[in-house]
C-alpha cells in the first residue's frame, strides 16, 4: 500500500455517500513475464473489419503490444481471407477464426416464427426492436460463446471481450488478466448502464420464477447471505422490480468459468424456454449482470476505473490527475457520476453495507412470495 502511495498510483472518487470507496489504488504493474490463460474474443462481421482494426489498434497500442495475448474472432458466416490476413496484421498476438453454426445461431424448435414476428413489428420503435439478428445476437452472447468449441479448445481461464468501433483511451503498464486472477476477480466491467427503453419487460419476473423454481426443488444456486452481494444494484430493498441497471458487456473481462458453472447454464437454459430473447429482445448485457449480481460475492466484482473506454455515445475517462500523461480522453465527458445513464453511484452503494441488509440468502430474498 505504502509504496503505492509513494508511486502515486492512487486517486479519489466518489460517489460523495461512501467515503470508504473514495480511494482508488492503481494495481503496480507487476510480474510482466507471466501470462494468464486468456485472450479476447470478438463476435464479429465481415463487413465491419474496418472498424474492427480501429479497435485492435487500441487495444493493441494501449496494452496488448507488450502482452501479445490472442484474439478469437466468431462469425455465424465464414470469414473473408481479407477479413483474416488485417486481423492477422493488427496484433502482436496469435489469432483464430471460428464458425458459429445453427446450433448456436439459430430459432430453437420452441419458438413460434410468427410470434416472433409480430413482436418484432410490435418492439420496431425500440433500439434494435425489429432486429431478427440482433437477437440471435444476444442470444449467441448469453449462452454459446463459451461454448463455442475453439473457445472450448483455448481453454482460456478468463476472457476480455472486445467489439468493433470502441475506443480504448488509457495506457495500462499492468495485466489485468492477471490482476483478476491474483485478486480472485471474476467479472470486471467499466460502463455500467441504466436503460429503461422496454426490451426486457418480463425479464426480472422470469428470473425470480426461476429462482423460486430451483428453490422448491431443493436447489439454491444462490445462496450467498444478502450482505455479501450487491443485490442493491439490480433491485431495490424488497425485489420488487429490476432497476434495468447493467454492466456494458461490450467491455468485459470475465472468467469462462462463470457462465459454465451448472447455476449459470441451468438459468440460461430456463430463460431460452420462455422464448424472451425473440419475444421480447433481452439483451446479453442484463442477463449477465443480473445473474452475476446473484450468484457472485461482491468482492469478486472490478471496476477498472482506470481503463478510458468508449462504445457508441458513452464513454468512461478516469477523472485521475494521476493518470493524465497516460489517458487521451475528456475526464468531462465521463459517464460517471454525472450523467444520470450511469448506474456507477448505484454499483458503488451496493459494495458497502446497508441497514436494510436481510440475513437471508439472496435466493431466499428473490423467491416469490407464495
Ligand atoms: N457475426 C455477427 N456479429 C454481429 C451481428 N450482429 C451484431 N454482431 C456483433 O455483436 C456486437 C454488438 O452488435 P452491434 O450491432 O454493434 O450492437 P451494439 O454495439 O449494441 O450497437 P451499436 O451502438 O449500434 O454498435 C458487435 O461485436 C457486432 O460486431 C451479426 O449478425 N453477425
Ligand atoms: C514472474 O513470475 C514468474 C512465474 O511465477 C517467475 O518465474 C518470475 O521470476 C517472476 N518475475 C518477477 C520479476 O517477479
Ligand atoms: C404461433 O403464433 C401465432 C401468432 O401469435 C398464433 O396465431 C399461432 O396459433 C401460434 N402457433 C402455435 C403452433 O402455437
Ligand atoms: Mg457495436
Amino acid at each position: 500500500m505504502n509504496e503505492m502511495m509513494n508511486d502515486n498510483r492512487y486517486w479519489t472518487t466518489g460517489p460523495r455517500l461512501n467515503p470508504e470507496q473514495m480511494t482508488v489504488h492503481l494495481p503496480s504493474p507487476g510480474n510482466h513475464t507471466t501470462r494468464v490463460k486468456a485472450g479476447f474474443v470478438v463476435l464479429v462481421r465481415n463487413s465491419e473489419l474496418n472498424e474492427m482494426i480501429q479497435s485492435m489498434n487500441d487495444v493493441e497500442h494501449r496494452f496488448n503490444k507488450n502482452f501479445n495475448y490472442p484474439w478469437l474472432f466468431l462469425n455465424e458466416e465464414p470469414f473473408t481471407e481479407e477479413f483474416k490476413e488485417r486481423t492477422t496484421i493488427a496484433t502482436s498476438g496469435k489469432t483464430y477464426y471460428g464458425f458459429v453454426d445453427e446450433s448456436m445461431w439459430s430459432y430453437p424448435t420452441w419458438i413460434n416464427q410468427t410470434q416472433a414476428a409480430e413482436a418484432r413489428e410490435i418492439m420496431k420503435g425500440l433500439p434494435y426492436g425489429s432486429s431478427e439478428s440482433y437477437r440471435h445476437m444476444c442470444r449467441f452472447q448469453s449462452g454459446f460463446f463459451w461454448r463455442h468449441p475453439l473457445f472450448l479448445e483455448l481453454n482460456w481461464e478468463y476472457y476480455w471481450r472486445v467489439e468493433p468501433s470502441v475506443r480504448y483511451y488509457c495506457d495500462l503498464d499492468y495485466d489485468p488478466f492477471l490482476y483478476m486472477k491474483e485478486n480472485n476477480k471474476k467479472y470486471a466491467f467499466t460502463i455500467s448502464f441504466v436503460e429503461n427503453s422496454g426490451t426486457v419487460p418480463s425479464l426480472w419476473h422470469t428470473v425470480r420464477n426461476f429462482v423460486t423454481a430451483t428453490m422448491k426443488s431443493k436447489q439454491n444456486y444462490f445462496d450467498r447471505p444478502l450482505k455479501d452481494t450487491i443485490y442493491r444494484f439490480i433491485t431495490d430493498y424488497v425485489a420488487k422490480d429490476y432497476t434495468q441497471c447493467h454492466f456494458w458487456t461490450n467491455f468485459e473481462i470475465a472468467r469462462s468459468d462463470l457462465w459454465r458453472s451448472d447455476a449459470y447454464q441451468s438459468f440460461f437454459t430456463y430463460l431460452d424456454m420462455t422464448g424472451g430473447f425473440f419475444y421480447e429482445r433481452w439483451g446479453d448485457a442484463p442477463i449477465h449482470s443480473l445473474f452475476a449480481a446473484m450468484y457472485l460475492h461482491k468482492d469478486e466484482f472490478h471496476y477498472f476505473h482506470d481503463i478510458g473506454y468508449k462504445h457508441s455515445f458513452y464513454q468512461h475517462c478516469p477523472e485521475s490527475e494521476t493518470l493524465h500523461d497516460q489517458c487521451y480522453c475528456d475526464p468531462g465527458k465521463t459517464l460517471d457520476y454525472g450523467d444520470p445513464m450511469s448506474c456507477l453511484s448505484r454499483y458503488m452503494n451496493a459494495l458497502m453495507p446497508d441497514e436494510h441488509d436481510k440475513d437471508i440468502t439472496i435466493g431466499e430474498f428473490l423467491q416469490l412470495p407464495e
